[in-house]
């Protein structure tokens, strides 16, 4: 007996030294282990055995199943090492070679401008309101000072859908809407940025379907002074601190006086260069008190309250800052405008702020 468990080990062992991968290497175990193996065969025959000798040849058998069993393990895990090193090998990566580049999207600069824009203005207390782009006329003109057949209206060319519908040609019918809403039960602090689109023929300084960003204020006692302040503070914000603005005298029918707003150039500081066509000031947006027909028309005593307004074109104000010489770049979306459009002209405008 002890001659045949000798036997069994020495056999396992050679064959053991031939296996390479972990199929064979079940196989053997099945050989061995299973039913019809050497180890079966040896327990089969311990009937025939007196009790000492079952004593003694069950112990060894046993012994032997633990040592098969013991090799068979060893032998698994050296070769899944072995296994899982060729591997690693394989799938080596070096980290020292050059990344392949990300293609990272940017914010268009259009949406930076009225994001700098809404939060400057979220920063003193306005709220930022939207509203339809189908539009009525009677929010798009009538509210606003300009009945049918003013002359105005031709200045503002316009997309009709139906006889009262049209794309809204300016966001000032969310303020009128506003105040609507409204009538007098609280003050107004309001911003309203949106699409805006008039009957133009799209050329470097036009198109079709442009932005603005309104701003309305209505209280008791509000006065030019405050506009000014306002728009001072503005101004610093989006072309440097070292801005001063001026006020000049112009025309809108919702506003009395209505006023556009220049800032000295923020690539000369003032002096006069090719931006700012030698004159030292930039124009920048148009502004005025709230005409006192359109408080009244909006529900708001003109005797009691008074207001300011002021719109601002975020194209124009992106080209500015960004020194975009063609409006149309902002809508045919090449990337390659889009990835270059963060250059800086001044030193305070800084794009990347
Ligand atoms: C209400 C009352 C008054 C809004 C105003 C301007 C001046 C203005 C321009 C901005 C860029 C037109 O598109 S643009 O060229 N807008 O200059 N907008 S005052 O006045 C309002 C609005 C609503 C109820």
């Amino acid at each position: 007996m002890k001659e045949k468990i000798d036997s069994i080990r020495e056999k396992l062992l050679s064959e053991l030294e031939e296996i390479n991968d972990l199929k064979s290497l079940n196989d053997l175990k099945v050989l061995y282990m299973g039913k019809k193996g050497p180890i079966s065969e040896l327990s089969s025959m311990m009937g025939s055995l007196s009790i000492e000798e079952k004593k003694e040849f069950g112990k060894a058998l046993n012994d032997l199943k633990n040592e098969v069993n013991n090799l068979l393990d060893t032998k698994k895990n050296t070769l899944e090492e072995a296994e899982l090193n060729k591997r690693l090998e394989n799938e080596k990566i070096d980290i020292t070679l050059p990344s392949t580049k990300l293609h990272v999207g940017g914010v268009h600069p259009i949406t930076k401008v009225i994001d700098e824009v809404e939060e400057l203005f979220i920063s003193m207390g306005y709220d930022v309101v939207e509203g339809p782009e189908i539009e009525q006329d009677l929010y798009n003109f009538e509210k606003l000072n300009l009945p049918k057949g003013h002359p105005a209206r031709d200045s503002q060319d316009s997309f009709y859908i139906t006889e009262e519908m049209l794309l809204r040609t300016q966001t000032s019918s969310v303020q009128a809407r506003t105040m609507e809403a409204n009538k007098e039960k609280t003050p107004i602090r309001m911003i309203c940025p949106g699409k805006t689109y008039r009957r133009d023929n799209d050329d470097a300084t036009h198109s079709h379907q442009f932005h603005q960003i309104e701003g309305l204020v209505i209280d008791e006692n509000i006065s030019l002074a405050d506009l000014k302040g306002t728009l001072e503070i503005f101004a610093k914000k989006m072309f440097g601190e070292d801005r001063v603005i001026r006020f000049r005298p112009s025309f809108f029918p919702f506003t009395e006086p209505s006023i556009e707003v220049d800032v000295t150039c923020f690539k000369c500081g003032g002096v006069g260069c090719p931006l700012c066509k030698g004159t030292g000031w930039i124009e920048i947006l148009g502004a005025g008190m709230v005409h006192p027909n359109v408080l009244r028309d909006n529900g708001y005593d003109p005797e009691k309250y008074t207001g300011f307004a002021f719109g601002i074109g975020p194209e124009r104000v992106a080209m500015l800052k960004y020194g975009i010489n063609d409006i149309r770049n902002f809508y045919t979306n090449d990337v390659r405008f889009l990835n270059d459009f963060n250059r800086v002209i001044g030193g305070d405008n800084d794009a990347s702020k």
